[in-house]
């Protein structure tokens, strides 16, 4: 499917840094050495409902991954799935009367707008799970054919027996995984698997469900994880730089995802880092589409606030710190976004070559975006006091704002 359109991301003066970024695989900093194209997979919307500030908090995070990477003159090769097809869309769906289909088209048009508007560049290849149906089949046919896979009642299942790196992602106890595959689309208690937590490959048709033709694996759809297996392995290959995601997809999503990789190619790791963006809540839980405590990004827009300021107000928290969207956020990122715009405004203003520098270094370090935020607090807090000689100032701080932090002042 197509994705939206990239807004220009400015060249600046100087040298890139070269990123350090938290891998929840070794629970460290790692410092990614991308070759001339850095490669990232960024799991994508359940489209049925709106893009919520959870959702734009976490593409935020991998966002500004890019815009890193972009600034040292490296291409960045960014894939992005979009789960059409899925359990949680097609209950909505049939609660809603709406046909399946159109609730996904619908979301993910949406969705695209909220990206353009904050100002999210576009994946190159943005991909639907229902596209990617006939690149699924034959990876889940190799899989049990080499003895990784199996069948229960007609839908198949992954063994995680099958890869010795199990659990090398998320570095969970047994008791903990268990609770959340339950939680997160799991089915560890149905009789009959393997291990309780092995996940479906490929779910036998449904009365009522859509269902495709799955080759010798009869018809029916897609499990989950794989999809975003064949997704990245069509497009990126082992060995990718970045995976990323929300914190809630660390189990079992990724773990899964690395797992099906790594049975089908034997290589490892699928990905040299595992990013994961902290939670974003509201009223003390977390923001969910399931739960419908949300503020969605679509509905400010309505409101008329700036989507400038909805981006500094996730700019403002820490991409991996779990944090709280309240009225107050939104109002300290308006007064910023008030206060920097005021001081771009002047023809001349203080030196703005460290200031780059310094936003360089706060991002490189595991995306400091906060650091970076009160530097260009304290530059534009000296425009205000004392105002500056160095002509041309003001135009290389937006650039660098824009360019850094995606940010249009
Ligand atoms: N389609 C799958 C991924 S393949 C999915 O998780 N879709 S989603 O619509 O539920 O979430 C999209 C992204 O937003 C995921 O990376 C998820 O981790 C992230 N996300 C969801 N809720 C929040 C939240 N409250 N705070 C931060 N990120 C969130
Ligand atoms: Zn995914």
């Amino acid at each position: 499917m197509h994705a939206w359109p990239a807004s220009e991301v400015p060249a600046l003066p100087g040298q890139g840094r070269d990123l350090r970024i938290h891998d929840t695989a070794t629970d460290g900093l790692v410092t990614l050495d991308p070759g001339p194209v850095a490669r990232i997979y960024v799991c994508g919307i359940t489209p049925y409902d709106a893009t919520h500030m959870g959702h734009a908090a976490t593409y935020n995070a991998f966002d500004l991954v890019q815009r890193v990477w972009l600034d040292t003159k490296r291409q960045v090769h960014y894939v992005q799935n979009v789960t059409d097809v899925d359990d949680p869309l097609l209950e909505r769906a049939v609660r809603d009367g709406v046909d399946w289909t159109a609730l996904a088209e619908q979301e993910t048009a949406l969705f695209r707008e909220d990206m353009t508007a904050l100002r999210m560049l576009p994946p190159q290849h943005y991909i639907g799970a229902v596209e990617a149906i006939p690149g699924i089949v034959p990876l889940v046919e190799r899989l049990r054919d080499a003895g990784a896979a199996y069948e229960l009642e007609g839908d198949t299942y992954f063994s995680v027996e099958a890869d010795p790196h199990f659990g090398s992602v998320s570095n969970l106890d047994a008791a903990a995984m268990r609770l959340l595959s339950a939680e997160r689309g799991g089915d560890p208690d149905r009789p009959g698997k393997k291990n309780p937590l092995d996940p479906m490959l490929w779910m036998a048709a449904r009365e009522g469900e859509p269902s495709w033709d799955g080759g010798t694996l009869g018809r029916g759809r897609p499990g989950w994880h794989i999809e975003c297996v064949a997704i990245a392995l069509d497009h990126l290959g082992m060995g990718f730089d970045v995976q990323g995601g929300g914190s809630d997809l660390a189990f079992p999503h990724h773990e899964m995802g690395a797992s099906h990789a790594q049975a089908l190619t034997g290589e490892f790791p699928m990905a040299k880092a595992y990013v994961h963006a902290g939670m974003v809540g509201l009223d003390g839980e977390k923001m969910s589409k399931s739960k419908g405590n949300l503020v969605f990004v679509s509905q400010l827009r309505r409101e008329g606030v700036d989507p400038a300021a909805i981006r500094l107000t996730l700019l403002a928290h820490h991409y991996r710190s779990d944090w709280e969207w309240t009225d107050q956020v939104l109002q300290d990122a308006l007064a910023r976004l008030d206060r920097w715009r005021a001081a771009v405004s002047r023809p001349d203003g203080p030196p703005a070559d460290a200031l780059v520098e310094e936003i360089r270094e706060a991002l490189a370090n595991d995306l400091d975006s906060p650091a970076a935020l009160e530097a260009v607090d304290r530059w534009a807090a000296l425009q205000q006091d004392t105002g500056g000689t160095d002509t041309g100032a003001p135009g290389v701080v937006s650039r660098a704002v824009d360019a850094l932090l995606g940010v249009a002042l």
